[in-house]
């Protein structure tokens, strides 16, 4: 049976990669940092299950920043493939905390990486790298595209990048990044753009919020299926050899046509509920993010399936449930 050790599994990522490797039969372990309040939700389904909480799904306590407990977890559990997901991720939430987010991005990669050529073997390693590394390089973007980060975020996901190609080089380790354009689903954390729209969506036709207060209107994404997404993780590494690749539908829609399309669905009209404020604005914008993934299509045989209104529609439809069930239990939540 193959073993996998993920990072960031009670994440959105984390938790559909989780699902998928256990689906394939794996053995799958995680690294679960030590939290006041548990933040398994996105994963409370495995713990469900007693088969796989005794057999196949085991969550080890650890930190990205402890790289001693880090190489005796990896020398423990020997796993075949890791993936590294584990990251503060937030774009805006960067520039408030940017010394957090440099060194919990950039230690995270490198304690790995670092205990990978310590244990040696043939591990097999994935980095969670980031459309925003390409920043203000106009689209469309693909592998050979030049880097211009525009946060401290972008800035750390291009030292990930550069140190997992150095370590590919250096020390001949399976690792490859994935450049990941935005991906989204019902599992998305809740600030970041597409799941606030679709949650006002969803309370506002409740009755339960009535504004949605957002930043720059202007800015363009292109925005993929989370699930699918994390099968293109494994594709990597299952190839014959290690290389990096661009991820992405190709298609680009302002955070204006985000609202349009996904009040629309419900029948409201965007324009009456949504205000903008500076508070969400950041100190530097990436105007537009259009990745081209012809290399992943072409050699990994992926592309995605799942577009922007297909995508819009589902979270749109998963948050009303959410919604209805709130305004059942007459929990109403701030607006933020
Ligand atoms: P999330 O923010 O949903 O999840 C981040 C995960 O990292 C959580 O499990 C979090 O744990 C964990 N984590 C953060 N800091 C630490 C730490 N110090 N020790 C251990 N665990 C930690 O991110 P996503 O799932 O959306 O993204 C996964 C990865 O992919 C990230 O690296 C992100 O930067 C990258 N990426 C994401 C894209 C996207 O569109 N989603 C696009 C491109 C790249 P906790 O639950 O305790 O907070
Ligand atoms: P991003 O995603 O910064 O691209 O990073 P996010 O959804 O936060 O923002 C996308 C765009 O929407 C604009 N925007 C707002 N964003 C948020 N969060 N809240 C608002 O109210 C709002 N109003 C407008 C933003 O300015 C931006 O232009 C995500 C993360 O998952 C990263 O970890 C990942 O690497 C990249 O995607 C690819």
């Amino acid at each position: 049976m193959k073993k996998a050790l993920i990072t960031g599994v009670t994440g959105q990522d984390g938790a559909y990669l989780l699902q998928l490797l256990l689906d394939k039969g794996y053995e799958v372990h995680a690294i679960k940092r030590r939290t006041s309040t548990f933040p398994t939700a996105r994963i409370d389904n495995i713990y469900q299950d007693k088969e796989l909480i005794e057999q196949r799904f085991f969550a080890h306590y650890g930190d990205i920043h402890d790289g001693m407990s880090l190489i005796s977890a990896i020398h423990k559990i020997e796993p075949d493939e890791i993936y590294n997901l584990a990251a503060q991720s937030h774009v805006r939430v960067s520039f408030e905390n940017p010394v957090a987010t440099v060194i919990d991005n950039i230690s995270g990669t490198i304690n790995i990486l670092e205990a990978i050529r310590q244990v040696g073997g043939n591990i097999r390693f994935y980095q969670a790298s980031s459309s925003e590394m390409f920043g203000s390089t106009p689209p469309p973007q693909n592998e050979k595209s030049p880097f211009n980060p525009c946060s401290p975020y972008a800035c750390s996901k291009v030292f990930g990048y550069y140190q997992t190609i150095n370590y590919r080089q250096s020390f001949n380790i399976f690792a490859c990044n994935g450049i990941l354009f935005n991906h989204e689903s019902p599992l998305r954390g809740e600030t970041f753009v597409t799941r606030k729209v679709t949650r006002a969506v969803g309370r506002i036709k409740m009755g339960i919020q009535d504004k949605l207060t957002m930043g720059n209107l202007d800015a363009k994404r292109d925005w993929g299926y989370a699930k699918e997404y994390v099968e293109v993780m494994w594709l990597m590494l299952q190839n014959s050899v290690p290389d990096d690749y661009v991820i992405a539908t190709g298609e680009m829609h302002s955070v204006r046509e985000l609202c349009d399309f996904a009040f629309g669905l419900v029948g409201l009209n965007y324009s009456d509920y949504v205000k903008t404020d500076e508070y969400y604005y950041r100190p530097k914008e990436v105007d537009c993010l259009c990745g081209d993934s012809k290399k992943a299509r072409e050699i990994l045989g992926w592309q995605p399936k799942v577009k922007f209104k297909d995508l819009i529609e589902l979270m749109v439809e998963a948050d009303l449930k959410l919604a209805a069930e709130e305004k059942k239990l007459g929990r109403f939540i701030a607006m933020y």
